[in-house]
């Protein structure tokens, strides 16, 4: 089985950007190890601080943290990072052509019951001349990343990868500690029978996510003719990565819960990676209004919609909302 790095040689990629790969790909294997030992590790609950959106931050969300940006800015690979758990950009190397944007564990109300996590990472290129501690060095849209990729912290550690030539799954040889090829090219079946939605958001929906999601319940008897089936894994890494093996629609859509927050999902470092990944294997991934590559990011914390999966059935959930 092929290894990660002569892959991505293949492709094309710089040196640099297959190093920086590797050095994320470094921390992903340490925090798979601190996840798999669960309670031995000490790291399992809660602490006693809050994130810049208002979020408890679990004990494993801040090492996942610290690790990942501790062997970034240690690589010099990197001109800056933004992270979920970083109020604020945090400068690198100024003489460093990329900048990476990262969940470093996705799900993490599972992580104190032995469920689905992950690490969600965006590449993109810093543009010519920029402040690494310029904020707006992120403020770029998702179809310029060099590179999207998710760690998923399961039964096995998968890795999904996409440098711009589809998207690729990796499965982690624990005794090696090498990421080997496990699927060239996935490729996400255009329909499905299966979706993914917080059924218990139903009463905030948009009326046009409300239709969509009722029509499906009708199954075979109702305007679609076809029963569904319903996946929630509360971790985005998980039920995107069914939908690349499986396909399938998920989304978290736009609702009328807070009206100060209509969206869950953050732009630079959850959507618009699996964006990627998604429409490198075949997929649509949109937010009910627009592309979701093409959204011109404002904030490093900006959230959107997300609808995403399988193509015509992302595009049937589309038609409800024009
Ligand atoms: P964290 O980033 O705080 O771990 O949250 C994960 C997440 O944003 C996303 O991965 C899930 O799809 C979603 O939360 C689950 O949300 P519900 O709690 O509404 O099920
Ligand atoms: P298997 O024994 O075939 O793996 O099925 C598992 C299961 O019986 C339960 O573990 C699970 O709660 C249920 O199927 C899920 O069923 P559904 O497909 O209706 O969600």
């Amino acid at each position: 089985m092929r290894r990660l790095p002569p892959v991505l040689i293949e492709d094309g990629c710089s040196r640099e950007l297959v190093s920086l790969i590797r050095t994320i790909l470094a921390a992903c294997k340490e925090i798979s190890f601190r996840v798999g030992q669960g309670a031995l590790s000490g790291v399992l609950g809660s602490t006693l601080d809050e994130n810049i959106q208002g979020e408890t931050q679990k004990k494993l969300d801040v090492l996942s943290n610290q690790l990942l940006k501790d062997i970034l800015l240690e690589s010099g690979y990197v001109k800056a990072i933004a992270s979920e758990e970083e109020d604020y950009t945090v400068a690198g190397n100024p003489k460093a052509n990329y900048i990476v944007a990262f969940d470093p564990l996705d799900g993490s109300s599972n992580t104190d019951i032995n469920s689905l996590v992950g690490t969600i990472f965006s590449i993109m290129e810093a543009p010519e001349g920029s402040d690494p501690s310029d904020p707006a060095i992120f403020m770029q849209p998702g179809h310029k990343q060099v590179a999207a990729g998710y760690v998923l912290y399961g039964p096995s550690t998968m890795l999904a990868l996409s440098t711009g030539k589809g998207t690729r799954l990796f499965t982690l040889d624990k005794t090696h500690g090498s990421f080997l090829l496990t699927q060239d090219f996935a490729a996400i079946p255009e329909d499905t029978k299966e979706f993914a939605i917080n059924a218990s958001n139903q009463r905030h929906w948009t009326p046009a996510m409300q239709n969509y999601i009722a029509d499906l319940l009708e199954g075979e008897t109702g305007p679609r003719g076809k029963n569904f089936n319903m996946r929630w894994i509360a971790a985005m890494v998980g039920d995107v990565h069914r939908v690349l093996c499986r396909g399938g629609l998920f989304t978290y859509p736009e609702d009328r819960k807070d009206p100060n927050k209509p969206f869950k999902l953050r732009l630079l470092y959850e959507a618009n990676p699996m964006a990627m990944l998604v429409e490198q294997a075949g997929g649509i991934a949109h937010t009910g209004r627009e592309r979701i590559l093409d959204i011109q990011p404002e904030e490093i914390h900006q959230r959107v919609g997300v609808i995403l999966g399988s193509k015509h059935e992302v595009e049937a959930c589309l038609a409800y909302h024009k």
